[in-house]
């Protein structure tokens, strides 16, 4: 039996899927089962390759800390945004893509109509309270026509989800511990970003949101 197959008999129960548009959507609670699995898992990747900010192109260090975990990680430095195999803070490749996290990016996916999602990257945000992202466009990956997952974990979160321009109006989306939200297709290149996160304590995770974003990138 493949370690993958522990994973099986952690299904949600048919639930509603909260439609964010065409093929974007919200699946409310969905990453609860996988928690207590999820959580060991994160603090070895911590372990391996620490929380950092990383400078953006322009200068400026992002409030939000980052690492990564799988076969390629995203990075930003002064000459720009790019995926990488190596950690430039370790100079040693990322932390494997744990079990339990394939597993829970594959049945999201699945449970969204996206199948066959074997993701190579997986992003771990870090959101201690005054952190946000600005509105943005995710274009530094090979072939947009994968979806995205993001997995929120922790205190909650506003999630901004724009339009295909940076003017257009933004839906304010709430995220709670255990949402995961998967986007693809004609949605996957809409600008997003997250509110400045409140103060607020999460009985596990403590003063802050994490959220895991899974990718195919190369
Ligand atoms: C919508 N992270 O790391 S994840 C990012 O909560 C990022 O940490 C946010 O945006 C966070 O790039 C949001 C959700 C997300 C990711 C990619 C998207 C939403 C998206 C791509 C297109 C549209
Ligand atoms: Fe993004």
């Amino acid at each position: 039996m493949s370690t993958l197959d522990l994973f099986e008999g952690l299904q949600t129960p048919t639930q509603a899927i909260e439609s964010l548009a065409q093929q974007a959507c919200v699946l409310r609670g969905f990453a609860l089962p996988f928690v207590e699995a999820l959580l060991p898992a994160l603090d070895s990747i911590c372990a391996a390759a620490p929380f950092r900010h990383m400078v953006t192109p322009g200068g400026f260090s992002m409030s939000v800390a980052l690492t990564n975990c799988g076969r390629l990680g995203w990075t930003s430095d002064r000459s720009g945004y790019r995926y990488s195999a190596i950690d430039p803070t370790t100079e040693q490749p990322w932390p494997a893509l744990p079990t339990s996290f394939l597993a829970l990016a594959t049945a999201a996916a699945d449970a969204a109509g996206f199948p066959d999602f074997v993701p190579d990257a997986c992003l771990i945000n870090r959101y201690q309270p005054g952190a946000r992202m600005s509105l943005h466009q995710d274009k530094d990956e090979r072939d947009y026509a994968w979806p995205i997952i993001s997995v929120s974990l922790g205190i909650p979160a506003t999630f901004l989800f724009g339009g295909h321009h940076r003017a257009d109006k933004a839906q304010r989306v709430p995220l709670f511990h255990g949402d995961v939200v998967v986007w693809g297709g004609e949605d996957r290149l809409r600008y997003h970003g997250v509110a400045p996160i409140r103060e607020a304590l999460h009985s596990v995770l403590g003063a802050q949101r994490i959220n895991l974003t899974f990718r195919k990138a190369g």
